[in-house]
C-alpha cells in the first residue's frame, strides 16, 4: 500500500473540497496504518505553511459513536487553518458536507512534561471555553469504518471557541446545546463526554505523549462532541452554548 497516495488524495480532497471514495472500499488498512496516513497528508499541510493549534479527540460520546457507526476513541490534529475566530463568517464552499457539534476546549498553560492524570490535569491547564467543531468528512457521503476516518484526520475542518473561562469552572454535568437561527437543533450533557470532559483532556496528553506530540502553552484541545453533529447551510448563523461558559457562534456564508 503506498501511504503516500492515499494521504495526498486526501488531503487533496480536503484542499479542494471534493470528495473522494473511502480507502476501505478498495484497501484494507488497520488503525497504525491510518495514524501513519494521517501524518504524512499533515505533513502536507505544514508544508503549505500551517501550523499545528493543538489536538482533538473524537468519539468520546455514545451518540457520537451511534451516528457514525464506530465503536473507539480518535484523535486528529488541528491546524491554524481551521481556527475561526468567534463570530466569524466561515465560507462553506470552502468544505464539502460540514456538520457542527458542540464542543468543550482546553487551553494548555504549560508544556506537558509528566504523565497526566485527573488529579495533575487542571495544572497544565489555563482555560476552559465552549466550542464548535465544524467536521467535514473527504469521504464520499460522510460514510467511512474507524480507520478510514482516523487516516482523515478525523474530519477535522473548523473550529472555533468562546470566552476562556478559569481552569475552575465547573464543566461536568452541564448542559450543552447547538442552535441554529436560535433554534436549538442537538443538546446533551457535558458527562456524555467520558463520563468528565477532563478525561477527555487526560486522554489527550496521553495520546500526544505516546505519538511524540509535544503540547506546548497555548495549545488547544478539543474534547469531542457531547451531541450528534448536524449538517450547516448557508446563510445560518451556528451557535454552541454551554451551561456556565456561555455561548459561540459562526456566521455560515
Ligand atoms: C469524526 C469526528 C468525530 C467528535 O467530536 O466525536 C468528532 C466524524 O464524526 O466525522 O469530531
Ligand atoms: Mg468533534
Amino acid at each position: 500500500m503506498n501511504y503516500n497516495q492515499i494521504a495526498e488524495t486526501l488531503d487533496l480532497a480536503s484542499f479542494k473540497a471534493k470528495a473522494t471514495e473511502q480507502i476501505s472500499n478498495s484497501t484494507a488498512i488497520n488503525l497504525e496504518q491510518a495514524y501513519a496516513i494521517q501524518s504524512i497528508s499533515i505533513a502536507r499541510r505544514y508544508i503549505r505553511g500551517e501550523k499545528l493549534l493543538g489536538l482533538k479527540l473524537g468519539f468520546t460520546s455514545k451518540a457520537k459513536m451511534e451516528q457514525m457507526g464506530v465503536h473507539d476513541m480518535i484523535w486528529g490534529r488541528l491546524t491554524d487553518k481551521m481556527f475561526y475566530s468567534n463570530g466569524s463568517e466561515l465560507v462553506i464552499k470552502n468544505f464539502i458536507h460540514p456538520r457542527a457539534e458542540p464542543e468543550i476546549a482546553f487551553r494548555i498553560s504549560k508544556t506537558i512534561d509528566q504523565t497526566i492524570t485527573l488529579t495533575n490535569a487542571k495544572d497544565y491547564v489555563d482555560g476552559v471555553a465552549v466550542a464548535i467543531e465544524v467536521i467535514d468528512s473527504r469521504y464520499q457521503n460522510f460514510k467511512f469504518s474507524l480507520e478510514d476516518v482516523v487516516a482523515d484526520n478525523c474530519s477535522s475542518a473548523g473550529f472555533t471557541y468562546g470566552d476562556w473561562l478559569p481552569t475552575d469552572t465547573n464543566i461536568q454535568d452541564i448542559k450543552m446545546s447547538l442552535s441554529f437561527d436560535g433554534e436549538e437543533v442537538e443538546k446533551g450533557n457535558s458527562n456524555a463526554i467520558l463520563g468528565n470532559p477532563w478525561e477527555s483532556f487526560v486522554a489527550a496528553a496521553r495520546l500526544a505523549q505516546e505519538n511524540g506530540e509535544v503540547l506546548k502553552k497555548g495549545a488547544i484541545i478539543l474534547a469531542g462532541a457531547a451531541t450528534s453533529a448536524v449538517f450547516i447551510k448557508q446563510g445560518q448563523k451556528i451557535a454552541a452554548h454551554a451551561d456556565g461558559l456561555g455561548q459561540v457562534s459562526l456566521q455560515i456564508v
